[in-house]
């Protein structure tokens, strides 16, 4: 039988789930393991909360608790919303449980007997009071570059400068408040050139067909620049210790262990049944098909880093697709988790209890399956309201109301059936078909399409035959209608259920129908004459203006009252407008990037100012790749002294955002403008 061993990316538990997340990695996962299910293949869907890394210890320095308590708390709520929503995963586990460790533990000590990692040693900044090394976020000093005395170790806030945290004059800890030492370190590396060139690039190339074009091409950029060793050991005292004598105070990279999780959680899946060791059959037979849904964010995690771990130790398969989704923007604009500007799942549940369908129709029908795309609060009521009530739901209620009024509520016989009658069940096995193929090629936004089709073409039989209007002249043919209509509401029913379950169950209890898996539905007519029917009631209902007025309302309140983060730097001392008036910042073009070679940071970018182009070195490269910034229009201080970084002469700089967590924005102007527009 074929096995297929789905997985959703493990949510960092530093705060709760939001659409974006559900659109990207969750939904779509849920609809494809729903349907194997329905086919009565063997599946099993994977998850957990990612619980290491910097991230969680940032949000537990600024909540103030320790980070297991961070944990603890947003673990609790993402595994609830996911419940409450209804993401069938077999388990939701989580990185900090034991059984994790001990997974990921035995998988390093592997890959290190074998000899797969590299060793490398640096001097790192290390706070001896607080004895633990310093990630360049906890490390402040002063700026080379203009003097600002709160700039971190990754980046100087004031001129946007990218730093590293040897750069720093005067670098102090944001722990102990003491100057740091620089002291050895050692770290251990995959490496993923070496291992390119051995299997890794031949493997994702034999992918060019079966994998998404999104997700093939970004990993192929990845190629085409050189893979590079990959760390994967941090000096942090949260995660998962190292196993190794000389390692104490280093744990596996966040990236390192997370994926590892779904093996453990796998194994915790089958640790209480009669055979604990049947995990294996989903990890090590080739008969599996191992399937990653992601967000494009992901996907040299799964489709690069994780790959090469999984052959490196030997013993595992290795996916067989990442379907990556892009992302989703909301209003108009990116999702932010520090700007508060998301729907967050558990909210929507509070705001929309009973309406799970409503919104995974709406996210799938708009799903960024190949392009970012925009989820709008007035979409989401059109969806509902013309697609889910209007025809779906308009279909139903009048089949089931008129099969109460003239037959008894018993399905009526279906006598010499015309060609509308007929063509009525080639459009159903055409829509079977149709729903299965998308679904196994993760086109899930043309697989519901073909849903919500079939609902349209039952509703203009009902509507082109008019039974209403035909049953006191021919009462025959009124049956046969109805019949028909029967068979289109009890097909819908089972093909609805990998994308609207609960739905599927509440219009099966409507037909007297029971859960049957789409292989049991051999014949076209379901519903047998005299079969008495449940309690017709509707299906949807429709969403008023004023329901969505308010949604958009608390947004842009939540917006506005956004959470005062108490990790932002505080305002710099007031400065003169003369002083301001020496900078001189443009509108630019970014015309060629590329990634500075034995660099994680930085990028050369040629930009046109307007006046001309040139140069500029920019520490953007862990938040933006080369090919998805090209073309981008940007804020340039031109007029900054031309600085050598890494032996490239670097001629102004790019001006960037960045939130609490150190993500960075650009400052672009809304619209296109002339390169070189003077920003004051
Ligand atoms: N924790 C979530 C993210 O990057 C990250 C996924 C891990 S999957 C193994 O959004
Ligand atoms: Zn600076």
């Amino acid at each position: 039988m074929k096995r297929t061993l789905v997985t959703s990316a493990l949510p960092y538990a530093n705060g709760p789930v939001h659409i974006g997340h559900l659109a990207g990695a969750y939904l779509p996962a849920d609809i494809y393991v729903r349907f194997l299910r329905i086919m009565g293949e063997d599946v099993k869907f994977i998850c957990g909360s990612d619980e290491h890394g910097v991230p969680i210890t940032l949000r537990a320095r600024k909540e103030g608790v320790s980070p297991q308590e961070v944990v603890d708390k947003y673990h609790a709520q993402i595994k609830k919303s996911f419940e409450d929503f209804g993401i069938s995963f077999d388990i939701y586990h989580r990185t900090s449980e034991k059984i994790h460790h001990e997974t990921a533990s035995d998988f390093f000590k592997t890959l290190y007997k074998k000899g797969v990692f590299t060793e490398e040693s640096s001097e790192q900044y290390y706070d001896e009071e607080a004895k633990m090394f310093l990630a360049d976020r906890y490390i402040t000093g002063t700026c080379p570059n203009c003097g600002n005395a709160g700039a971190y170790g990754d980046q100087c806030e004031k001129c946007g400068k990218s730093l590293s945290p040897k750069d720093l004059i005067n670098p102090h800890s944001q722990l102990s408040g003491k100057t740091p030492v620089l002291k050895k370190t050692k770290h251990w590396y995959l490496p993923l050139d070496r291992m390119q060139k051995e299997w890794l690039e031949d493997w994702i190339l034999s992918h060019k067909q079966d994998w998404k074009n999104n997700v093939f091409g970004q990993c192929k950029s990845w190629l085409d620049q050189g893979l590079q060793p990959r760390a994967v050991t941090r000096d942090l005292n949260w995660g998962v210790p190292v196993p190794l004598e000389d390692a104490d105070g280093k744990v596996l990279y966040v990236w390192f262990d997370a994926p590892i999780g779904y093996i453990s959680a796998t194994k915790a899946l089958f640790s209480n049944t009669s055979d604990p060791a049947d995990w294996k059959k989903y990890w090590k037979d080739e008969n599996t098909s191992l399937i990653h849904f992601i967000g494009k964010d992901n996907i040299v995690f799964h489709c690069i880093i994780f790959p090469a771990m999984l052959k490196a130790h030997g013993e595992f398969i290795l996916p067989q697709n990442v379907p990556a989704n892009e992302f989703l923007n909301l209003e108009g604009d990116k999702i932010s988790t520090s700007r508060n500007w998301a729907v967050w799942l558990h909210e929507y549940m509070q705001d929309f209890p009973g309406k799970q369908d409503v919104l995974r129709y709406a996210l799938c029908s708009t799903a960024p399956e190949n392009k970012d795309n925009d989820f709008t609060w007035k979409e989401f009521q059109t969806r509902n309201n013309s697609e889910l009530v209007a025809i779906l739901g308009n279909f139903i209620n009048r089949t089931l109301v008129l099969t109460g009024k003239y037959f008894e509520n018993k399905v009526p016989d279906a006598v010499e059936l015309n060609s509308s009658d007929t063509e009525c069940f080639k459009a159903i096995k055409l829509a079977i078909e149709n729903i299965s193929r998308n679904i196994r090629l993760f086109k899930f936004r043309d697989a519901l399409f073909e849903l919500t089709d079939l609902a349209r073409k039952g509703n203009k039989y009902l509507a082109d035959n008019e039974p209403w209007k035909l049953y006191a002249l021919n009462p025959l043919r009124t049956a046969t209608i109805l019949n028909i209509s029967l068979q289109f509401s009890a097909w819908l029913s089972y093909l609805m259920e990998p994308f609207m379950p609960g739905s599927a169950v509440k219009l099966r209890k409507m037909l007297n129908l029971n859960d049957r898996k789409w292989t049991e539905l051999t014949n076209e007519s379901i519903l047998k004459p005299g079969h008495s029917l449940g309690t017709a009631e509707l299906l949807f209902e429709k969403i008023e203006d004023d329901i969505i007025a308010h949604q958009l309302e608390k947004l842009e309140s939540s917006k506005n009252q956004n959470e005062v983060d108490k990790s932002l730097p505080d305002f710099k001392t007031s400065t003169s407008f003369d002083d301001f008036q020496k900078m001189d910042i443009r509108v630019g073009t970014i015309l060629e990037a590329e990634r500075v070679p034995k660099t994680d940071k930085l990028l050369k970018l040629l930009v046109d100012t307007g006046l001309d182009q040139r140069t500029i070195v920019s520490g953007i490269a862990e938040f933006y790749k080369p090919e998805e910034i090209i073309g981008k229009q940007v804020s340039i201080l031109v007029n900054l002294e031309p600085r050598k970084i890494k032996g490239i002469e670097s001629r102004g700089m790019i001006l960037m955002a960045e939130d609490s967590n150190g993500k960075l924005a650009f400052i672009n102007p809304h619209g296109q403008i002339q390169n070189g527009s003077v920003i004051r």
